[in-house]
């Protein structure tokens, strides 16, 4: 049973709250099903490498509202985790994303407390449930319909006021709310320094990323030995790539320092010494990086991207 409080009024307390918890965007869209075309040829073109899940979820990810059952809107926010350059350690850069504490913790908390709100205002428990990059929910379609931003030419959602250095989290749920208007128009222009800058040609075409190319799959997602080819392409990426962000106007111009302290950079994650990583075992890669987002590669994939930079530097 839905309490009395109108639905403006329930929408905007969502609203506040969300802000209040640090959120740097929150709207609401309902969940409706997704555009199926794009979705089924990435797979079928083998887009997503050997992340098997992707194929799994992709009913649930088309009809987002079998997710949850009896959950038709989604509360989705952007949280910045962006923050100023960290000198790296000569030969091994890694993605912003991954200087600080793991997000799925920090935005997995937000959303927990945003949750709580959702069912003080009347949703069901059972029928509310948190999401932050994980679960088979579309998340960037999701918070374009929303109104959050576009979905751009490096398959990035960009908002226009904080740019792409952004995760994206969601709460589904039964709770009836005022939904936004999406975010229909397109500002990338003729602007194409995404796809000119990537330095191993993973977009066959604009808004369609080739996971097979990207460094980010490669070093945080592919599993087993690199050959040649994949030692070369990462360079000197060792977790993650951000270099379709750096390029991108909105991020130089737009961009804006996290104000969340957990995603503040740690030396070991932003600025990591590459020969204590070649060798390192299960024991001590739990002892330093439990809690971050490295956690992903476990010791085996760490060990892997560090000895490739390493051969990198040499050649
Ligand atoms: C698989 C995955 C990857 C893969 C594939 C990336 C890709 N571009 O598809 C790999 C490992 C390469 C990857 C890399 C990164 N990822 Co990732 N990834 C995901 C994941 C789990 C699924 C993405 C997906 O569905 N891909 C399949 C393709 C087909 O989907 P899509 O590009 O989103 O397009 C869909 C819709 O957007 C829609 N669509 C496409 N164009 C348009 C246009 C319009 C107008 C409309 C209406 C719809 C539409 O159709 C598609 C079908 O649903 C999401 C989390 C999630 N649950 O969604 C995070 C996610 C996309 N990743 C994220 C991040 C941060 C990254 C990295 C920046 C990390 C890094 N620095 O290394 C890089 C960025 C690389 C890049 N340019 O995308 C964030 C992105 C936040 C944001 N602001 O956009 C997400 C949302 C996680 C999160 N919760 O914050 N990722
Ligand atoms: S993350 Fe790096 S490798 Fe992947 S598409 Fe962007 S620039 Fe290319
Ligand atoms: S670099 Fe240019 S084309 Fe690429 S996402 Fe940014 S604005 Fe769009």
């Amino acid at each position: 049973m839905q309490p009395q409080v109108s639905i403006g009024a329930r929408t905007s307390a969502v609203k506040r709250h969300a802000e209040a918890l640090g959120f740097d965007g929150v709207a609401i869209c309902d969940l409706r099903e997704v555009e199926r075309t794009a979705l089924d040829d990435w797979l079928a073109a083998g887009y997503a490498a050997n992340m098997g899940y992707m194929g799994r979820q992709a009913k649930k990810r088309r009809r987002p509202a079998a997710i949850v059952e009896g959950a038709g809107y989604a509360v989705v926010t952007l949280s910045s985790y962006y923050h100023h350059d960290v000198e790296p350690q000569p030969g091994a850069r890694v993605a912003r994303y991954a200087w600080g504490e793991d997000y799925h913790h920090v935005i997995g908390e937000r959303l927990a407390a945003l949750r709580a709100k959702l069912c003080d205002l009347g949703a069901t428990p059972e029928r509310t449930r948190a999401y932050v990059d994980a679960g088979p929910v579309p998340e960037r379609e999701l918070a374009q319909r929303a109104g959050l931003g576009w979905i751009a030419k490096n398959t990035m959602l960009i908002n226009p006021r904080i740019g792409s250095y952004t995760f994206i989290g969601c709460v589904l749920t039964d709770l009836d709310l005022e939904c936004d208007v999406p975010f229909d128009s397109d500002h990338c222009g003729s602007c194409n320094a995404c796809i000119d800058a990537c330095p191993t040609d993973a977009f066959p075409r604009t808004r369609v990323l080739d996971s097979r190319r990207c460094i980010s799959y490669l070093t945080i997602e592919h599993r087993g030995h690199f050959g040649t080819e994949q030692t070369e392409a990462i360079d000197d990426w060792l977790f993650g790539c951000d270099i379709c962000q750096e390029v991108c106007p909105w991020n130089g111009k737009f961009a804006q320092q996290t104000k969340e302290s957990r995603f503040s950079p740690r030396t070991e994650l932003a600025a990591p010494d590459l020969t204590q990583l070649v060798e390192i075992e299960e024991t001590e890669f739990k002892m330093r990086y439990s809690g971050t987002a490295f956690e992903r590669t476990r010791a085996a994939g760490l060990r892997r991207n560090a000895r490739a930079l390493v051969a990198n530097r040499k050649s």
